[in-house]
């Protein structure tokens, strides 16, 4: 934990016209909650969805609904278009070499149990070694926990260092012949750390080892190239990119998704069903039984469009500044720890103030419109690292403003006020 002391306020910014332009493509940024406007600075859990996101799940519901994969009627083509459509918009998105390689799914945690169980239940044996981050979100512990209890694999903890970054001496030492799976996150949702997940693919290829990549809290910050990142499985959620609910990604290299077993059966994902046999059907439809998210898909295909046709670049600098404008502002607030300030981290402050539970900050951050997640984020194991119970946690989207994050600290002071707080 780095205590931040309190020292100068940064000067006021003002935020970029290009960014106020692009706020109004989401309606709901204009709300008030508590009677004040609303602070979104909650897009860890959630991001929101813009106009253009909308209308096409809206005409998709009025003129070309139905089931896909299964008519010859006009609709049912349309549909299977459209739903199609989007997972080559998806392919391109992440750098994937083929549609055959990216499975839809109910978003990261499907993805990542789809992994271990078709993948893990049937490489995985006593002796094995499953290296997981100590940063990981319960989404990337917990599937591979139940495998490990089932096939007798051992769970091996990559430590992370003070700052929040991933100590990579202590896995280039905890990599062996034993290791056969390595699990990390791209982006920490509670802390904000970017790994080096291309160096930890290099080094997990010359050990022969299957990466697993949970990639929730990158995809809405910067372009994914899944082939330059050299990774076997890449995972993300459609409402963390401005996309919709109900909708994921499971990226899996081809040659490893052609030997897997199904993790669910039923319609859709079979050649031919006999009570004495069943053939498969070909990738990637073999992992996507019974009706999938229709809608959900096609609005995540308007996800991308949306993002490709934004200057991301821009987008990423913006974050930058709001993140480093936001890291100067909180240091104003008494009693206040920044929880996780690796280098090159993305757009998140997770904090604690001294002598005041996250949840009371979060309640009284609610009451003035301003809306950030307090708790464990679904990382306890972030939590008993640092020995803490809980953070509250900011975290911004390109679309936030210098105003929001005024309005994020004198909120937070309110909070100080109240709990007499002092350094
Ligand atoms: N992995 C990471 C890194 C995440 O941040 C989340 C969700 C998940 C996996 C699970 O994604 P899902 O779409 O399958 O639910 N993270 C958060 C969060 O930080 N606050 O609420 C949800």
């Amino acid at each position: 934990m780095d205590t931040v002391s309190k020292d100068t306020i940064s000067q006021k910014r003002e935020t970029p016209g290009r960014i106020l332009e692009i706020r109004r493509d989401f309606p709901i940024l204009n709300r008030q909650v508590q009677d004040k406007p609303l602070v979104y600075l909650d897009n860890g859990a959630s991001t929101q969805m813009p106009k253009q996101v909308m209308d096409t799940i809206n005409a998709y519901h009025e003129f070309h609904h139905s089931n896909v994969h299964r008519g010859v009627h006009q609709l049912s083509q349309e549909a299977t278009e459209l739903y199609e459509g989007a997972r080559e918009k998806l392919r391109a998105f992440i750098g994937a070499a083929s549609t055959k390689e990216v499975v839809y799914t109910s978003g990261t945690t499907e993805s990542i149990n789809l992994v271990a169980n078709s993948y893990g239940l049937a490489n995985l044996k006593k002796g094995d070694k499953i290296l997981i981050s100590n940063m990981e979100h319960h989404a990337n512990i917990v599937p591979w926990y139940m495998i490990a209890k089932k096939t007798g694999a051992e769970i091996v903890v990559i430590p992370i260092l003070d700052d929040g970054s991933l100590d990579m001496d202590a896995l280039s030492e905890l990599m062996d012949n034993n290791v056969r799976i390595l699990c990390v996150n791209h982006v920490s949702n509670a802390l904000g750390t970017v790994n080096p997940v291309k160096e930890i693919a290099k080094m997990c290829r010359d050990y022969g080892v299957i990466t697993v990549i949970d990639g929730a809290q990158a995809v809405g910050h910067f372009p994914i190239d899944v082939v330059d990142l050299g990774v076997d499985f890449y995972a993300f959620s459609g409402h963390k990119m401005h996309g919709p609910t109900g909708v994921g990604v499971l990226y899996g290299r081809e040659e490893l998704l052609a030997k897997m077993e199904p993790f669910m059966g039923g319609g859709d994902m079979i050649l031919s069903v006999s009570f004495e046999k069943i053939i498969w059907n070909e990738l990637p439809y073999k992992f996507e039984a019974g009706t999938p998210p229709i809608a959900q898909a096609i609005g995540l295909g308007a996800a991308v469009d949306y993002l490709n046709s934004l200057d991301r670049e821009f987008l990423e600098s913006y974050e930058n500044d709001l993140l480093e404008y936001a890291t100067e502002k909180l240091k104003s607030v008494s009693g206040l720890k920044l929880v996780g300030t690796a280098p090159g981290k993305i757009s998140l402050n997770s904090f604690v103030i001294e002598g005041v539970h996250p949840h009371d900050i979060g309640t009284i951050l609610d009451g003035e419109g301003v809306a950030v997640r307090t708790g464990q984020h679904c990382a306890e194991p972030v939590m008993d690292r640092f020995g803490i119970p809980a953070t509250t946690r900011a975290s911004m989207a390109f679309y936030n403003t210098f105003e929001e994050i005024d309005a994020l600290t004198d909120a937070l002071l309110k909070v100080t006020e109240l709990f007499d707080v002092t350094d």
